[in-house]
C-alpha cells in the first residue's frame, strides 16, 4: 500500500514534470552543460544497489558542486536535489509516506519549484537565498531545489555558498527516503 501510493505519487509528478520539462529548459538552460568535475566535487544520483544520492562528504566553500543524474528517467521517474534543514528529511516511513501531501516537505519542495496542483515545474532550479547551494528550505521556508526533469544525464553545477562550518542537508522530493549531507569546509582547508 505505501509502496503504491509513493509510486502513484512519483507518476502523477512525473506527468507534471513531462509537460513541464520544455519550459523549464527554456527557462533555465545553465543546468543543461554537463561540466563533469570529477567525485570530490560530484552528487551522483544512482540506481544500482537501490536509488541514492551518492556525495562527497565535504567540500570547500566557494567550490562549484555538481549534482549529476546517472539514472534512467523512463525507469526510476526524475529526482529532485533539495537542500533542506536536516529536521526536515523524512524518518519513517508514515513520514515518507505522507511526503507529498500537504504541510509536508516534498509538497513544500514542489511549490518552490512552481508546481501548482498537477500542473508542471515553472522554475528549474528553484533558487533561494544568495546565489548558488546555500539555503536549507524547511515547510515555511524555501530552499535551494533542482528538478533533473526526464532528460538522460542531466545536471547542474553551482558554487557552494553556504558558510563553512555548516552542514548542507539535502533529499529527492520523489523519493523520499533518498537524502544526503556534505560538510561545508573553510577556504583554508583547501588542498
Ligand atoms: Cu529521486
Amino acid at each position: 500500500m505505501k509502496q503504491r501510493l509513493s509510486r502513484a505519487m512519483s507518476v502523477r509528478l512525473g506527468i507534471a514534470i513531462a509537460v513541464g520539462v520544455a519550459a523549464s529548459l527554456a527557462v533555465a538552460p545553465a543546468f543543461a552543460s554537463a561540466a563533469e568535475l570529477g567525485p570530490a566535487n560530484t552528487v551522483y544520483i544512482k540506481a544500482n544497489g537501490g536509488l541514492r544520492f551518492e556525495a562527497p562528504k565535504t567540500i570547500v566553500e566557494g567550490e562549484e558542486l555538481e549534482v549529476l543524474n546517472t539514472t534512467n528517467p523512463r525507469q526510476v521517474g526524475p529526482h529532485t536535489f533539495s537542500l533542506v534543514t536536516k529536521g526536515s528529511i523524512p524518518k519513517t516511513p508514515k513520514q515518507r509516506q505522507l511526503c507529498f501531501t500537504p504541510h509536508h516537505i516534498c509538497k513544500s519542495i514542489a511549490a518552490w519549484h512552481g508546481v501548482k496542483g498537477e500542473g508542471p515545474p515553472t522554475k528549474n532550479p528553484a533558487k533561494a537565498g544568495e546565489e548558488g547551494w546555500d539555503t536549507l528550505g524547511s515547510l515555511t521556508k524555501p530552499g535551494d531545489s533542482w528538478f533533473t526533469g526526464t532528460k538522460p544525464r542531466a545536471s547542474i553545477t553551482q558554487q557552494v555558498t553556504a558558510e563553512a562550518g555548516t552542514t548542507i542537508y539535502f533529499m529527492c522530493a520523489i523519493h523520499p527516503w533518498m537524502h544526503g549531507s556534505i560538510k561545508v569546509l573553510p577556504l583554508s582547508a583547501a588542498g
